[in-house]
């Protein structure tokens, strides 16, 4: 299956914009190469760009930008490609899985792993910074604003039982309150330090994907610890560690129902000598690549 690369040019959610840039300057630094390199058939490169010239404020330059994002999305989905999606602030999974729960309707739902150490789960009601990067979880479950809501005339992108996040430490009561009343499973971050977090995610996997017609990973790099990705508008200390995030991204190799990964929240304005981008440039070549660690893996976990 081929990869197709999505670029999520938008900033204006969060606080710090310097995300914006982060799709073009990953692609800069040799991501499409990486993973053709490593035995990826890497199709079309496509481009969504905000433009708050267009729009009245800050929440209809996001709306409008996650309409052209689903846009785009939904026809590629449906082409059965995998898709990886480079944010971008995080108000972009909004567009993105919106996008590949209507390319997947006729076929069934859509389940969703959300690493992060934020919840991303308020309201415009509820949210203290008006942060649209906050909200893209509460959005794709249908709540907040219509505009997000309802793209393709339709709420409830994603079921609560469809949803897992993994690695918040950093949070405010409303959204913790929305999601414990949807039931949304949240593995925080005290449990992953405790379990590991290649367990974790396979927990979360098993979960997420009962009767999904395909699945997705959407990975706020400010998830992992700051020591691994600092270039990142909000970090937060006692993260997950790069290696065992990529570690359990490689266990996602073959799974022919994942449709897509989503990668955001890389800040290249605060990337002195590429070391977040190397970090993420080795997780998407660890989710979507062709690992040579594959040949090398089955035959470990192969009885002696
Ligand atoms: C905080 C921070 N919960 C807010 N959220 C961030 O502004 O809503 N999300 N940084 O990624
Ligand atoms: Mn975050
Ligand atoms: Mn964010
Ligand atoms: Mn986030």
């Amino acid at each position: 299956r081929p990869v197709e690369i999505v670029s999520a040019a938008i900033g204006e959610g969060a606080r710090d914009g310097g995300c914006k840039y982060g799709a073009s300057a990953l692609l800069a630094a040799g991501l499409a190469q990486a993973l053709s390199d490593s035995g990826c058939e890497v199709g079309a490169r496509t481009m969504v760009t905000s433009d708050p010239l267009q729009a009245t404020d800050r929440m209809d330059t996001v709306a409008r930008f996650n309409q052209a994002l689903a846009e785009a999305v939904a026809p590629l989905a449906l082409t059965g490609a995998q898709l990886l999606v480079l944010g971008g602030d995080h108000s972009c999974a909004v567009g993105s899985w919106s996008g590949m729960a209507q390319a997947l309707r006729p076929h069934g739902r859509l389940g969703l792993i959300w690493v992060d150490a934020h919840l991303d789960a308020h309201t415009p009601e509820s949210s203290e910074s008006n942060a649209p990067h906050g909200m893209p979880l509460a959005a794709l479950l249908g709540h907040g604003s219509a505009a997000l809501t309802q793209l393709f005339g339709w709420s409830g992108k994603i079921r609560p039982e469809n949803l897992a996040i993994i690695g918040a430490r950093s949070y405010e009561s409303a959204e913790r309150q929305l999601l414990e009343s949807l039931g949304v499973q949240v593995i925080y971050m005290e449990e992953v330090a405790r379990r590991g977090f290649e367990d974790c995610f396979a927990q979360a996997r098993a979960a997420v994907t009962a009767g999904c017609a395909g699945w997705g990973v959407s990975l706020d790099i400010d998830g992992l610890d700051p020591g691994d990705a600092p270039a990142t508008g909000t970090p937060v200390a006692h993260g997950i560690a790069l290696a065992e995030a990529m570690a359990a991204l490689r266990s996602c190799h073959g799974d022919p129902r994942l449709v897509g990964l989503e990668i955001v929240e890389y800040n290249p304005l605060h990337d002195f000598g590429g070391q977040t981008a190397r970090a993420v440039i080795a997780l998407a070549v660890a989710g979507l690549g062709v690992p040579a660690t594959a040949a090398s893996a089955a035959l470990a976990a192969r009885p002696a």
